[in-house]
């Protein structure tokens, strides 16, 4: 085993993504790279497999901090958790100031809030990096979203954008922030991804049980999408998937998989967070909890026994897939918006500067909600950083405009013909309720004054008032302050 300090960065933990990444890195000019895993088996096997790739494998942790040359800078890819606690903790106690231990798993960037603290009086940079691109990403070039100081990205900038993915000539990566700004938007890069999937299996189930149409036949429809303004990773490889035959039975895979679809815990994440910053992200948690739904096998059974009758199924119109086409590009801006929304609320509680139209351009390679669109929510974002919403942008209030009849079908076809539309439905109603000149808000306020005098603000004047419902119902000025 090698001792010298030979390497200008190392990886700890070869799973698939650390073995992936670390193999990404050693192919790229002027790298060697210094590898360890905790069960020496995986090393060994990476090294064997791999001598092209000139790694110096580890024994040790001592060994392998050894074999870095200084700044050390190691990249830790173990299970998030306890995994990346022990791993930071054996590191950190043999690093000096001015080393760097990046933190590449998903952490829940209030852990990686917290190691950063931890290790910030040691002189030792910690830094929490989203990566996003699954093994193939990690090989051939994912989306990365560094958080950390600026410090430690001057020295850590090159090699990643050595090893991110290129989109349109740039590499899909940015100093996103401090801290946990990474994997915070790591994070809402995911919740997005669940409503993107959702919303693509929604379009996919309408096709199918309204439009009539075999799944070769929507692989089609998928296959032009991805010609136009709907182009991503994730129609693409929708496509594929519908194309697939089973080998054993004949049948399209798509119906031979079991429908429940199981999760690894960002969407959750990102909903939670959003609930706590009080942001709406409802195509998000529409499209987590569609898959809690597809999971409960008992109660699905239980509804299927007792109900006696299903709405007939519309017949498809001859713009059915147009229609549905439109429905899912509109209902696409809602849950990026959204998105969009949790990443500025976050920045403002924690005190990032992150540019949002940088987050949309390392989005446009590497990762799984890469797509064509993404372009347009960088120009968006670069035109105007202050706008509100995306749905004010220019180009999206055109787009969302010109496809929401078609919307509108889309959703009252689902409904009528007992087709669950959450991902669309929850997009057309978050977007109605942005646009309605008048929301119930004003009867939910007059209620919790009812019950629990919480009181009001009035629409013609200034001040907080309340309502003596349990007696003369006169108005009282309560103050100047919303409560
Ligand atoms: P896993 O998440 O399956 O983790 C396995 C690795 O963690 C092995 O190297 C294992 O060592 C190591 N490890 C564990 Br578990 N506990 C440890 C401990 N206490 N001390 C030292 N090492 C420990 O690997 P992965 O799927 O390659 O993912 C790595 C990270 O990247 C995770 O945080 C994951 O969430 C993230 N990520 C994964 C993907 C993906 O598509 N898979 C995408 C993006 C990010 P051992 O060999 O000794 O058991």
């Amino acid at each position: 085993m090698n001792t010298r300090a030979t390497a200008n960065i190392g990886v700890v933990g070869l799973a698939v993504m650390g073995s992936n990444l670390a193999r990404n890195l050693a192919s790229r000019e002027g790298n060697t790279v210094a590898v360890y895993n905790r069960t020496r088996e995986r090393t060994d096997e990476l090294v064997s497999r791999h001598p092209e790739a000139g790694l110096v494998a580890a024994a040790s942790i001592d060994d392998f901090v050894a074999s870095l040359a200084r700044p050390r800078t190691a990249i830790v890819m173990v299970r998030a958790g306890a995994g990346t606690d022990a791993v930071v903790d054996q590191l950190a106690e043999r690093f000096e100031p001015g080393d760097i231990i990046v933190d590449g798993g998903n952490a829940d960037f209030q852990d990686t809030i917290a190691r950063e603290k931890r290790l910030a009086p040691t002189g030792v940079h910690f830094v929490g990096v989203g990566i996003s691109g699954g093994e193939e990403g990690a090989l051939n070039g994912p989306s990365i979203m560094p958080g950390g100081s600026a410090e430690s990205y001057r020295t850590l900038g090159p090699v990643l954008a050595s090893i991110a993915a290129v989109a349109e000539g740039e590499p899909c990566v940015t100093h996103v922030g401090t801290d946990g700004a990474g994997h915070f938007v790591k994070m809402i890069h995911n919740g997005i991804e669940y409503a993107d999937m959702q919303l693509i299996g929604e379009a996919y189930d309408l096709l199918r049980t309204v439009g009539g149409l075999r799944p070769h036949a929507i692989a089609d429809v998928f296959a032009e999408w991805n010609k136009g303004p709907l182009e991503s990773y994730l129609i693409e490889i929708t496509a594929e998937i519908l194309r697939q035959a089973d080998p054993a039975t004949g049948q399209p895979f798509v119906d031979v998989v079991l429908d429940q679809a199981g999760s690894k815990g960002t969407g959750v994440w990102t909903v939670q967070n959003a609930l706590d910053l009080g942001v709406p992200v409802g195509g998000i948690a529409e499209a987590v909890f569609a898959r809690s739904v597809s999971g409960r096998s008992a109660q699905r059974a239980a509804v299927r026994r007792v109900i006696t009758s299903r709405p007939e199924v519309r017949k498809a119109d001859d713009t059915f897939v147009q229609d549905v086409a439109a429905a899912l590009y509109a209902s696409k801006v809602v849950a990026y918006a959204q998105g969009f929304d949790a990443i500025v609320a976050g920045a403002e509680k924690y005190g990032w500067d992150l540019r949002k139209d940088r987050i949309a351009r390392i989005w446009r390679g590497g990762c799984i909600i890469r797509a064509r669109f993404l372009n347009r929510i960088a120009e968006a974002y670069t035109e105007n950083p202050h706008i509100t919403t995306l749905l004010e942008a220019p180009y999206f209030a055109w787009a969302v405009a010109e496809g929401e009849a078609a919307w509108r079908r889309v959703v009252a076809t689902a409904a009528l013909s007992g087709v669950p539309a959450p991902g669309f439905g929850a997009a057309l109603s978050y977007y109605d309720s942005l646009a309605a000149e008048r929301l119930p808000a004003a009867l939910i306020q007059g209620q919790r004054d009812f019950f629990g005098a919480h009181t009001y603000r009035r629409v013609d004047r200034q001040g907080v008032f309340h309502t003596e419902w349990s007696g003369s119902r006169t108005e009282i000025t309560m103050g100047t302050a919303a409560h």
